[in-house]
């Protein structure tokens, strides 16, 4: 921790996003955890943070509270939809000669150039250590290159090379939640669900390709928190009064020993709270499932992605649909809801193709079903391959980008939403969000 200095005032943005989850346009309401731990940094920094969070905010709120920043620096975190109202924003602050620095899954994914227009510091990858790095700078009067991040010199963008992964997770403080009127998002959950659940991050990196999958700001090597310190924080959790916690991990069953012994944990602490997580299909089996159950788990989500083995290799996901009929069935049996993820417009993708994905969901049934459309996001393995060039308009939204055919993609996505809607009914159910279990 730092010594000396009196730090500096520093805002936090999460700004709206085109794709939901802003302006309680969504049921369910996430808090901006990559924003949050930056809080619980800085602040530990001896900064004085305040974090200004769309998501839980009214528009009026929220614009009240951009018009009124009175800071040294501001941070804007910004996921794929939230590129346009971060540059806006940025533009806003630097006519108020504010330093901006701006992270999170777009910028680790991009160019720096579309951001340097506007920003200081594009941060790559984790936030916590460069960004701390940059506000000691700040306070100090300075602006040099720093690692981990890319600044501009003579008009072009520089840095001084990229931070390694921070690899004691455990050293990272919690998430700051109570910068967020987190009470209100206990609120929004009881008004909709039965359950109020929030999301939690107790591992960081995946080591599998799927080639949809961006892994730009965690990266490829698993990481991962003790179990007794993710105890401490579900406690605190459960304080704040949710019921249920969503492991938002890239992959929280990568590593089977750590699965046992936090599921060993919660039960020895006698830690009372529901949760849920994804999980990959071949990493599972029933001892794990059953040992999950018994210290909590509700709902577990699998990538899917389609009923049929050709486009589950061609997404390379590495398991086979009789393995994921399996875990299905475990689920169904053990009463644990099983949710599944799909994607429609693989430019391989044939009318056979989606009518095999139909009668998949007819045999495994999910409880609840998220169909997507293939979609390159920067950072992806398919952004490269449908992008050799580099020259594809990043803000584009792939959906009307490279991929043959995407424009019956979406009317694909609704078929499927529909047939699974009416596949539900015609059994007498009801598809089950996270707050409804
Ligand atoms: C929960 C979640 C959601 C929730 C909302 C989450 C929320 N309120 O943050 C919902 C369901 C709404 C959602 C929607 C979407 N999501 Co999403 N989501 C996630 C998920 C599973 C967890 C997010 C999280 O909390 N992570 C934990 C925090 C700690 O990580 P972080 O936010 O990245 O923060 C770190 C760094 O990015 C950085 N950082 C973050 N902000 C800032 C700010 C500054 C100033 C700095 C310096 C650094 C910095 O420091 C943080 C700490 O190290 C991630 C996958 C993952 N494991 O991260 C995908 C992920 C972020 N989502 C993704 C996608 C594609 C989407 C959608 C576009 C999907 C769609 N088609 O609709 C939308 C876009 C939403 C948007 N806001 O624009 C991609 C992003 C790809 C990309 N290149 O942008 C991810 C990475 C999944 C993936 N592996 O492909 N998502
Ligand atoms: S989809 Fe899941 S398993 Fe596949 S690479 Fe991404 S995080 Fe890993």
């Amino acid at each position: 921790m730092r010594i000396n200095g009196d730090g500096v005032r520093i805002s936090l943005v999460f700004p709206p996003s085109k794709v939901g989850g802003c302006f309680r346009g969504d049921p369910e309401l996430w808090p901006p955890l990559g924003v949050l731990y930056l809080a619980a940094v800085l602040e530990e920094e001896g900064h004085t943070v305040d974090v200004i969070d769309s998501t839980i905010l009214t528009r009026a709120q929220y614009e009240t509270r951009i018009n009124s920043i009175h800071a040294d620096m501001v941070g804007i975190s910004a996921s794929f939809g939230q590129i346009e109202a971060t540059l806006n924003l940025a533009k806003m602050m630097k006519e108020c000669c504010i330093p901006v620095v701006v992270g999170g899954p777009g910028p680790s994914s991009m160019g720096p150039e579309l951001f340097l227009t506007w920003c200081d510091y594009v941060v790559k990858g984790e936030g916590e250590e460069t960004f701390s790095d940059i506000a000691l700078h700040i306070e100090a009067g300075e602006m040099p290159p720093v690692k981990g991040s890319y600044t501009q010199v003579n008009g072009s963008p520089v840095s001084p090379g990229t931070r390694p992964p921070i690899k004691n997770i455990d050293a990272v403080p919690f998430p700051a939640r109570e910068k967020v009127t987190i009470t209100d998002y206990v609120k929004h959950w009881k008004s909709t669900y039965p359950k109020a659940v929030t999301s939690i991050l107790s591992s960081r990196g995946c080591p599998f390709h799927c080639i949809f999958c961006s892994k730009s700001v965690f990266g490829t090597k698993f990481r991962a928190r003790s179990a007794d310190n993710l105890a401490q924080e579900l406690q605190v959790i459960q304080e704040l009064g949710f019921d249920r916690v969503w492991f938002v991990d890239d992959l929280f069953v990568y590593n089977r020993k750590r699965v046992k012994e936090i599921c060993e944990t919660i039960r020895r602490e006698k830690i009372d709270i529901e949760w849920a997580c994804q999980a990959r299909v071949e990493l599972m089996d029933r001892e794990l499932l059953s040992l999950m159950k018994s210290s909590g788990l509700v709902c577990i989500a699998f990538g899917v992605e389609s009923g049929s083995q050709r486009l589950v290799d061609w997404y390379n996901k590495g398991f086979t649909l009789d393995q994921c009929r399996a875990v299905f069935s475990m689920c169904h049996h053990m009463k644990i809801a099983a949710h599944a993820y799909f994607i429609v417009g693989a430019p391989v993708e044939t009318p056979d193709d989606i009518e095999q994905t139909k009668g998949f969901i007819r045999e495994i049934n999910p409880a609840y079903a998220i169909f997507s459309v293939l979609t390159p996001y920067p950072g992806t393995p398919l952004y490269s391959q449908y992008n050799p060039s580099g020259d594809l308009d990043e803000l584009d939204d792939a959906r009307k980008s490279a991929i043959a055919g995407q424009e019956h993609a979406e009317k694909k996505r609704e078929e499927m939403e529909e047939f699974y809607a009416a596949f539900k009914a015609e059994r007498g159910e009801k598809p089950l969000l996270l707050g409804e279990i």
